[in-house]
């Protein structure tokens, strides 16, 4: 499956898609309380389709570890002027919420993708998107909650289990009438999850791969990347790069990052000395 079908778009997933990061939240892990008011979210939004983002991906819920919930109608309230901005751009948008009442007003406006990290689990989320004729959906792996998923994560094979999560949602969806041509699936990396963990999920990607679609993953600025180099938040970009590089070279089709002009030119320099993504052909499910 080379294309991902959304509300508005089907995107061509022969070259990696960049998704550009909006965190319209005052407690994101890298970047909250930048982007929560609606005048600086609709300047980021613009922001990053002029650096060269492939799709918009606008959230109102911090997940980070320890985050406290809005409430539905606070989460919609911080969304719905940002994508109803983003959806006049020309580009897919992307709604990151697990709320049924945002996911419905987001498609209403016309939003593309619904991305959940909790992978359409809340009561009605299902329905709602398969009511929608075409709508694109990104499901997550997350173990627990964000309140307490960084607690003690423990699994006897992490790359199993997660996987054996996405294809058991993933066939939900189809059965409830939702085409295999609209669904990603993503591992979730840091959603409880260890650094080991993260790092087995990378380097036996192809496992995932194997489920038959298309491979979304964030890497973007997260804790894994500072245990690995060392470094705070503010100074992951050049390890955000070189994983998002490492996750396209292991198939994923479109990763999801914060700092996009740097991403975008990372990948031309990428497909500029041909170097092939392993597996290439995704089967069809
Ligand atoms: N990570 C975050 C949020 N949403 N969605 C998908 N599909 N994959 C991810 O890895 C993912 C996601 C967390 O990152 P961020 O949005 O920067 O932080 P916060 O949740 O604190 O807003």
């Amino acid at each position: 499956m080379a294309h991902w079908q959304t509300t508005r778009f089907r995107i061509d997933l022969r070259r990696p898609q960049v998704m550009g990061i909006v965190n319209v939240t005052p407690d994101s892990f890298s970047d909250g309380g930048r982007f929560a008011s609606t005048d600086a979210a609709l300047a980021h939004c613009d922001q990053l389709k002029a650096e060269g983002a492939d799709i918009l991906d606008i959230g109102g819920e911090s997940t980070r570890p320890g985050a406290r919930s809005p409430s539905p109608e606070e989460e919609l309230a911080r969304v719905r002027p940002v994508l109803a901005h983003a959806t006049t751009l020309g580009l897919p948008v992307s709604v990151d919420t697990s709320t049924p009442l945002v996911m419905e007003a987001a498609l209403e406006l016309g939003v593309d993708i619904v991305n959940d990290v909790r992978a359409l689990m809340r009561p009605g989320a299902v329905a709602l998107v398969a009511a929608h004729a075409s709508a694109g959906v990104c499901l997550m792996h997350m173990r627990g909650e964000p309140g307490t998923m960084q607690g003690d994560p423990a699994y006897a094979d992490v790359v199993g289990e997660v996987g054996r999560f996405l294809a058991e949602r993933a066939a939900e969806l189809r059965r409830q009438g939702i085409a295999a041509e609209r669904i990603t699936l993503d591992p979730g990396v840091g959603f409880g999850k260890t650094v080991q963990h993260n790092l087995e999920l990378l380097q036996r990607q192809h496992e995932l791969l194997a489920l038959g679609y298309p491979l979304l993953v964030g890497w973007s600025r997260k804790s894994t990347l500072g245990a690995l180099t060392g470094r705070p938040v503010a100074e992951r970009l050049a390890g955000s790069v070189a994983a998002a590089l490492a996750a396209v070279q292991r198939g994923a089709r479109i990763v999801r990052v914060h700092d996009v002009a740097a991403t975008v030119d990372a990948l031309k320099i990428w497909q500029a000395a041909g170097l092939p993504s392993q597996n290439n052909e995704i089967p069809t499910p």
